[in-house]
């Protein structure tokens, strides 16, 4: 009798080979928050919460007398305590905390929970809380803790820290948070908070036990009765930790990705809340609130005037529920208006967060600007690094290029059409049998002689390697037996699953042991690497995906390092895995910039990679959908992401590949990808007119690497959004507030065609400013709040310029990025009325650490007076550092001017203590073109018009 695993594997096989409806595989599949034990338990507690209303007794207080308050290191500390059915209580640790940024930082913990759960367990599973999350999404420092005052009350405690008020109230336990003398954030406004604490089975089936309370329920408490998980041991027991908060005065919210939904996140009270829960989601739907790959369970807020984030840290499975009670802002028909809510409260927007496990850990920040809340929040997790610069090129990936030959064939076509791509990327079948770290010898005989080919126009290999290990070879082998393999429940053996290879073992990234392992496997001279230097790494299936799993991932009372159960640990076990690599490659090589993209995703992995959407369809909602997505992992602080190019399932048409490809110039990361099965559809094979139009878009890609780059240096910076939605600049309009079929990169304005059968679309403009057509610098669309309907026929994107920028862009086409590095600059300069215009430009090698190490880098000021003078100012660098000063030969070529008045026939140019003149051109009215002023870009100058 075949074993389970061969009939998953034959029902994987049918799925994608059969058109099966999809939502009933991932009912199949996937737990609704009604099948999951602790989702279940904390909807059931809320509910009945909620219909007691007022009368309900609150069961958590801060006892006073335990109280330990330190304005000088801004922390509170104390008992939260829980009171049971017979009026005792479980003391629990509370702590809060004023950190960087003016932050709150709330944590409750179980005092003494291993001493309590003694010898109930057997196994060796870790008894206390899971209290590393933060280890791993903090950018590896403790948060600062920063001073505050305080008012002790009889029944409430009040923080005063900059323009910050705390209150909190003791019974019952209630904090409400006010930002320049206005209430903000409400924690546990409805009395959701619920940790459950350790019990035994025993009293759990008492049906008068002490320790289940009437307004809980016990549903799945050790058990699980979800079809592909019923042999979860649960050994803990019940031990969720939920909480409510209540924004006030908001009626937008959003972040926690992943999910193929809104960009503003939905009200879920009739339906199933945003789950938290990284899994490999096959044919995920769009406009859904289902699980996927990557979790971050950081939400944003957003009012005219304030902006607030909450950041929950904890890595388990999480529900978020989202409760609107505002109306919505009537701005357009898009809108719905949602119902006031019948139960009396101050907040506008509820969440109610609930998690499996874990110590309750969340940050609350409030500021006045999105903007503001993303650089907090990047503060603590971690801005995006600086990318390599071909990462942010053109990539050519499908599943699979088959040999040498064929990959050198994609690059020589892309050459010979003259279209630039900076990657071509292997999937899985390179490797020997899918044993990564080697390679199948036929195919691919000599891989550093490839990579070494492929080097000549600048181009770079990217390699899959997946956690899956098959069983069997010398590096599971290792895995296996150096113990660093996710372990079974009973921590015996290493967990045996099933994957692309068949039986295979997954190493425990988490264990300090598997990074020396794995670096050894990246190493100079190993197989899989050889001693070249333009082989970067992909890492998929790292949810991890096991197909013969519940859930399609790991059991959750796996055990890793530390014996953690595998349910603490599940949603960050992807960054554990993708910083392992990019730990191995710095290893290998610490002068180079590793480029790793990574399908799953924790808060904090913005440091170290860049994520792409997952398995999406060539179909138009998908395309819709790739922006949302994209928007909001920049609102996330994880705006390095993009989706596969043309649809990873079917074949699209050439309107839908045409507009995918003019979409997919905007996300940060743009890669094509598609599926085994889908038809070849590199750019260089497609029949005119549309191969032009996508090298047309390919080209302006290209041209705008600048300004992309710059946005990336100011996103690591600062943690601000690259792809930004069009609130973050204009955060007092309400009418942008849901917009996410537009966004800026800079301050170019950006409303991709994303419609079948489109030539029109409309354009929303978010302030007064004029918007000039960047193809046609002599339209232009101006009027804020309205809606501007603008030709886009298919070989038209529309893409405007904000008035009063300056933005640099480089003309020439070149094979790839790498030979892009010394060409000269074309600014646009848009002047304002006001005869102002201002921009920026940063400059590195685009390859190597020198931007850090050495300070070798170029950030430059560029800006308009009086509408007189354009002038470049360096803000930072150091023309005597090897890489700058080399950008002496880099020049300024062209010059288009927008608005400028009374421009003669020359112009004044000076640098370095010379002038020369240079001719200029008159395009059209109100547009000129300064031909050649010929400034090196390395040093100031000055051009007087
Ligand atoms: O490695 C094969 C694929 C890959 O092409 C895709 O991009 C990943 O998202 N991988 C998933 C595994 C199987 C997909 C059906």
């Amino acid at each position: 009798m075949p074993d389970r695993s061969v009939f998953l594997l034959l029902f994987i096989f049918l799925l994608v080979i059969l058109p099966v409806p999809s939502e009933a595989v991932k009912d199949y599949l996937f737990k609704k928050c009604d099948q999951s034990g602790f989702c279940h338990r904390n909807r059931h507690f809320a509910n009945e919460i909620l219909e007691q209303g007022d009368s309900y007794q609150p069961r958590y207080s801060i006892d006073l007398a335990t109280l330990q308050i330190d304005d000088q290191s801004g922390t509170v500390d104390g008992i939260l305590l829980k009171q049971l059915n017979d009026g005792t209580y479980v003391d629990l640790s509370l702590k809060i905390a004023v950190i960087t940024d003016h932050s709150l930082r709330l944590t409750v913990d179980e005092i003494d929970r291993d001493v309590r759960v003694g010898g109930n367990v057997t196994t060796p599973v870790n008894k206390v809380r899971y209290n590393e999350a933060s280890t791993w999404a903090f950018d590896g420092k403790d948060p600062k803790q920063l001073k505050f005052t305080h008012e002790l009350q009889s029944d409430s405690l009040i923080l005063h820290y900059g323009d910050y008020n705390a209150q909190i109230q003791l019974y019952p336990f209630k904090i409400s948070l006010s930002y320049k003398g206005a209430e903000q954030l409400i924690v546990n406004e409805r009395s959701l908070l619920n940790v459950e604490h350790y019990r035994t089975k025993v009293s759990e089936d008492d049906a008068n036990s002490n320790d289940v309370a009437p307004e809980e329920s016990t549903f799945g408490s050790y058990s699980d009765s979800f079809k592909d998980s019923k042999g979860d041991t649960l050994p803990l027991g019940p031990e969720s930790v939920a909480l409510d908060f209540g924004f006030v005065g908001y009626n937008h919210v959003y972040g926690i990705p992943e999910h193929a939904d809104s960009l503003s996140l939905k009200d879920t009270t009739d339906g199933e809340p945003y789950r938290l829960f990284n899994v490999d989601i096959f044919e995920y739907p769009v406009q859904d609130r289902y699980q996927m790959y990557g979790s971050i369970p950081f939400m944003v807020a957003v009012k005219p005037g304030s902006s607030a984030g909450i950041f929950w840290v904890n890595s388990a499975d999480t529900y978020v529920d989202i409760k609107k009670n505002g109306e919505e802002d009537m701005v357009d028909e898009r809108k719905i208006i949602i119902e006031n809510s019948s139960r009396s409260s101050s907040s506008s927007v509820q969440t109610h967060w609930m998690s499996e496990n874990g110590v309750l850990d969340v940050i609350l920040m409030v500021k006045d600007t999105p903007a503001e809340i993303s650089r907090a929040y990047g503060s603590l997790t971690g801005y995006v690094s600086l990318p390599n610069m071909f990462s942010i090129g053109y990539h050519q990936s499908r599943w699979n290029y088959n040999d040498e030959k064929d990959v050198l064939d994609v690059a020589g076509n892309f050459d010979s059409h003259m279209i630039p791509c900076d990657a071509i990327w292997l999937d899985i079948e390179y490797a020997e049998g899918k044993k990564y770290f080697t390679w199948n010898k036929d195919a691919f005989p000599n891989p550093e002689r490839m990579e070494a080919k492929l080097n000549e126009t600048g181009k770079k290999l990217v390699a899959i390697i997946d956690p899956h290990l098959k069983t069997g070879y010398s590096v599971s082998d290792g895995v296996v037996k150096e113990r660093i393999a996710i372990r079974n429940a009973d921590s015996k053996d290493a967990y045996k699953g099933h994957s692309w290879p068949g039986e295979s073992v997954w190493i425990d990234t988490l264990n300090p042991r598997a990074q020396l392992f794995w670096n050894k496997q990246f190493a100079n001279g190993s197989q899989l690497m050889g001693y070249s230097t333009n082989l970067h790494i992909w890492n998929d299936m790292n949810e991890p995906s096991i197909f013969n799993g519940p859930e399609t991932s790991a059991p959750k009372d796996l055990l890793h390092y530390g014996n953690w159960e595998h349910r603490s640990v599940h949603n960050l076990f992807g960054l554990t895995y993708h910083e392992a690599t990019y730990n191995s490659l710095i290893e290998r090589n610490s002068h180079i910039r590793p480029f790793i993209l990574t399908r799953s995703f924790f808060a904090g992995s913005q440091r170290t990679c860049a994520m792409w959407t997952g398995d999406n369809m060539a179909r138009w909602e998908y395309l819709r959908e790739s922006i949302r997505m994209c928007l909001t992992m920049n609102v996330a602080g994880f705006p390095f992401a993009g989706a596969d190019v043309g649809g990873f399932f079917h074949n699209p048409d050439m309107e839908l590949l045409v507009r995918w490809y003019q979409t997919g110039i905007w996300y940060p990361f743009f890669r094509a990808h598609s599926h085994i099965d889908s038809r070849r559809r590199e750019p260089f094979l497609l029949d005119e007119p549309y191969q032009d139009y996508i090298k047309e878009a390919l080209l302006l890609r290209y041209k705008l690497l600048p300004v992309l780059y710059t946005q990336f240096y100011k996103a690591s910076q600062t943690g601000l959004p690259i792809m930004k939605p069009i609130f973050y600049d204009s955060p007092e309009d309400v009418g942008s507030y849901s917009i996410d079929d537009e966004f800026f990169i800079g301050d170019l304005l950006v409303r991709p065609v994303m419609e079948e059968n489109q030539t029109r679309v409309s354009v929303y403009l978010p302030d007064e400013k004029r918007y000039y057509s960047f193809f046609n610098l002599s339209t232009s669309l101006q009027g804020k709040g309205e809606h501007d309907d603008v030709e886009a026929e298919l070989d038209q994107i529309p893409l405007y310029l904000r008035e009063g920028s300056i933005l640099p862009t480089k003309q020439r086409y070149r094979r790839s990025t790498k030979l892009m590095t010394y060409d000269p600059y074309t600014l646009y300069v848009v002047i304002d009325s006001d005869g102002h215009a201002g921009g920026d430009l940063y400059i590195d090698d685009g390859e190597s650490f020198d931007y850090r190490d050495n300070e070798d880098h170029l950030y430059l000021s560029l800006s308009v007076e009086k509408g007189k003078t354009i002038s470049s100012k360096v803000i930072k660098g150091d023309s005597a550092k090897p890489f700058v000063a080399s950008l002496s030969r880099t020049k300024v070529e062209s010059i288009v001017l927008v608005g400028a008045k009374n421009v003669g026939s020359t112009v004044t140019v000076h640098q370095g203590g010379k002038s020369w003149e240079a001719e200029v051109l008159r395009e059209a009215p109100g547009i000129v073109v300064i031909r050649n002023p010929k400034m090196s870009i390395n040093s100031a100058w000055t051009v007087e018009i």
